[in-house]
């Protein structure tokens, strides 16, 4: 070949693979992660062509930001699905158009007459009808945002692939308020955060405002969530600033369409670093002055500002207890200043500041629990899911059933500061499954933790949930693209604490990865078996706060350096030559008494507890026989390599999608996987080997040999390897 030729040929070769290109553009688009459940990429060929004729067009009268959001969310989700552009007009001139709004914005669904009353301020009611002779369907609501959630509940049944023929869905949210606690700081760090800086760009605003926060308002319509706590909960006051509030407007006024509320976190003692004042006690008329007037310039400038949330008398935050008040003072106080607009106050349940020698499990109970009934009207108290920390597993926290008269709404943790970070894949519906279903037996049997949340139980008036975010600056959200699942998870339980984790994967995978049923399956399954496989590799049997102190990545049972006791391992574990566990019965702390009965009584039973929570109320010696036949070492050291060989299968289920995944998507979640086995093997390995130093006794049959020795696994934390 001359040179001529050689050029000819190379010539051809690039054209060749230019025209493979741009003819593979549809399935071989690049995939970031950017649009999570999104994506609206065209669905296979025979679903588009059952709905095309039932989605000719969009129906939407009148304009408001709201209205125009919706539009423009539905041309282009459903003409990204159908593979078509479908118009937005509003006249129903076509069979096969949806109606969409409120009696108010649309002639045409006011004229239908429906009694809504019942689907309150949020729901919609999504039907097929018959207009001027039409076939259509109809998206109706008593607000706009309520006809804004029935949109996106229509396009999810389009994404994956239900039929919309016969349509006759009511639905409203079960949970009030529906919010995201972001734990960011104003230096645009985040805490616990593993998916980048903050998304806000405190720095940039209030005179640039990033285009991305558009789309995380969208996203979170797109799974209800309404609100959202911008700022960290160990608060810096400058939030509370003239200067930073201007910031937080900018924000609220890009989420509002969307439904989205901001809150802010309050530093209690605001008044004397932002206002000068000498003291913040709430009983000081100049400090509750301080307040409102600060509440006062704040709805100024964000009229539906949400509140203020608290975390008072908390890890070294300042709170009423600072100043001799009780929590009950410092809450009622922040409560007044925002009662005139409606506001409200979410004050944290998570305290644990207590005398030596105390059951840190025992402490939020106590701390609250004799101020049930003393809050005000406009006063939320916000309570973690267990009664420690956000641990892989933890019984239910016992405030659940426990405050009939106060308005307590859960703290879940989105972002996995206890369960590999961003690096290892523990889909958590499951475990927030686990919480909703407890039951508390506060009114006998079938008192779930569902029913106190919801109100069902003690009607209280304002119901909500927290969950604290795992999104950051990331351009896939959240620093790997299947915990993504976990954001998603928990808006969709928010709105409903009864839909099975199951039907959550099948629904996010559908969105989000591939609507291809074997993969739907392998997938679904990876997904609901994950959060257990890392209860098994990390804290099996009820373990728990095991992890290397500080940063909270990786096993350091052995971690006695921190200044407090009950933030080390050896704490919570209490390993020694008899056996392992916090025993939480009479013969020890006897903080199991704050359950109720006949709960208590299965848990403070050796026998009757239940063994994945078995060291969590006991100290189990090492030879107790568990019903497996098994004794107690040889059932944990099996349940850690249990663990170890899921994630091996679970890293060869993924590898077989690798041609039904994106390229992209699918590369960057293997390596993930890769890290999660490398991590179960250090957690497996040292864990044991460190409790061996106790148990004395050899590692059963099926576990393999440790790869380093416990001094080696010491030397170095996980989160540098
Ligand atoms: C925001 C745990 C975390 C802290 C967090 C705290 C809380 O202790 O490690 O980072 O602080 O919970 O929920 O307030």
């Amino acid at each position: 070949m001359n040179l001529q030729d050689k050029r000819r040929s190379v010539v051809i070769f690039t054209l060749f693979f230019v025209f493979v290109g741009f003819s593979l553009g549809n399935i071989s688009r690049a995939e970031d992660g950017y649009r999570l459940w999104l994506r609206y990429e065209p669905l296979p060929e025979s679903i588009r062509q059952q709905y095309r004729s039932r989605v000719s067009a969009i129906v939407v009268q009148g304009t408001s930001p709201t209205l125009n959001a919706l539009r423009d969310e539905f041309v282009t989700g459903c003409s990204g699905l159908l593979g078509t552009q479908i118009p937005a007009t509003d006249t129903v001139n076509l069979a096969g158009a949806v109606v969409v709004g409120t009696a108010k914005s649309s002639p045409l669904i006011a004229r239908l007459n429906w009694s809504l009353t019942e689907l309150g301020t949020e729901g919609f009611r999504l039907r097929s009808a018959t207009m001027n002779g039409r076939a259509v369907t109809v998206i109706a609501a008593n607000s706009e945002v309520g006809a804004f959630y029935g949109v996106f509940h229509f396009l999810r049944l389009l994404q994956t692939g239900q039929p919309i023929n016969k349509l006759d869905v009511s639905q409203k949210p079960r949970l009030q308020l529906r919010m995201l606690n972001h734990w960011d700081n104003l230096n645009g760090s985040i805490e616990r955060g593993y998916a980048g800086r903050s998304l806000w760009k405190w720095e940039e605003l209030p005179d640039k405002v990033d285009d991305r926060l558009r789309d995380y308002a969208r996203i979170n319509a797109s799974i209800g969530v309404n609100a959202t706590a911008l700022n960290n909960v160990n608060a810096n006051s400058r939030s509370l600033s003239a200067e930073y509030l201007k910031k937080a407007a900018a924000i609220a006024n890009v989420f509002r369409p969307y439904g989205v509320r901001v809150f802010l976190s309050a530093r209690f003692s605001a008044p004397i670093e932002l206002g000068g004042l000498k003291t913040a006690d709430p009983f000081d008329p100049a400090v509750a002055e301080w307040w409102k007037k600060k509440a006062d310039e704040i709805y100024q400038l964000i009229p539906d500002f949400g509140g203020f949330l608290v975390k008072a008398n908390s890890e070294g935050q300042p709170g009423p207890r600072t100043y001799n008040r009780n929590h009950v003072d410092g809450a009622n106080m922040l409560a007044a200043a925002v009662a005139p607009h409606n506001g409200i106050v979410i004050w944290r349940a998570f305290v644990y500041d207590m005398k030596e020698g105390y059951d840190r499990a025992a402490a939020a109970y106590d701390n609250l629990q004799p101020f049930d009934g003393k809050f005000a009207a406009n006063v939320l108290l916000q309570v973690k899911n267990g009664p420690i920390d956000f641990q892989p597993r933890e019984p239910f926290h016992p405030l659940f059933g426990a405050m009939p008269k106060t308005q307590v709404i859960p703290e879940f943790q989105i972002t996995q500061e206890y369960l590999g970070q961003s690096n290892n894949l523990a889909f958590l519906a499951p475990m927030w499954r686990e919480v909703f279903d407890a039951d508390t037996y506060a009114k006998g049997k079938g008192s779930t933790v569902t029913k106190v949340v919801d109100g069902s139980l003690y009607k209280q008036k304002i119901t909500g949930i927290a969950g604290v975010a795992n999104t950051g600056s990331d351009r896939n959200w959240t620093g790997q693209d299947l915990t993504q699942s976990n954001w998603y998870a928990f808006g969709r339980l928010a709105w409903n604490p009864d839909v099975s984790s199951k039907q959550i994967a099948d629904e996010w995978i559908r969105m989000t990865f591939t609507t291809d049923a074997k993969a739907v399956a392998t997938l679904t399954r990876i997904l609901t078996e994950s959060h257990e496989a890392v209860v098994d590799y990390m804290t099996p049997l009820g373990l728990n706060h095991i992890m290397w102190g500080g940063h909270h990545y990786g096993p350091a049972p052995w971690w006695n350096r921190e200044g407090r006791a009950d933030w080390n391992p050896p704490y919570f574990h209490r390993a020694d030559e008899k056996g392992l566990g916090f025993d939480r019965t009479k013969s020890g702390s006897n903080s199991v008494a704050q359950y109720h009965g006949p709960v208590r009584e299965v848990f403070a039973n050796l026998q009757t507890c239940p063994e994945n929570l078995i060291v969590w109320f006991h100290h189990v010696p090492w030879d107790y026989q568990l019903k497996s036949g098994r004794i107690f070492w040889d059932e944990l050291a099996l349940h850690y390599q249990r663990g170890v060989d899921w994630v091996r299968s679970a890293r060869k289920d993924w590898a077989a999608l690798s041609g039904v995944i994106d390229a992209e998507r699918h590369a960057a979640v293997a390596k993930k996987f890769e890290l999660q086995e490398r991590d179960a093997i250090v957690w497996r390995d040292s864990c044991l080997l460190y409790f061996q130093t106790f148990s004395k006794r050899p590692l059963p049959a099926g576990v393999e040999k440790p790869a380093k020795t416990l001094d080696e696994y010491k030397a170095k934390s996980l989160l540098n390897w």
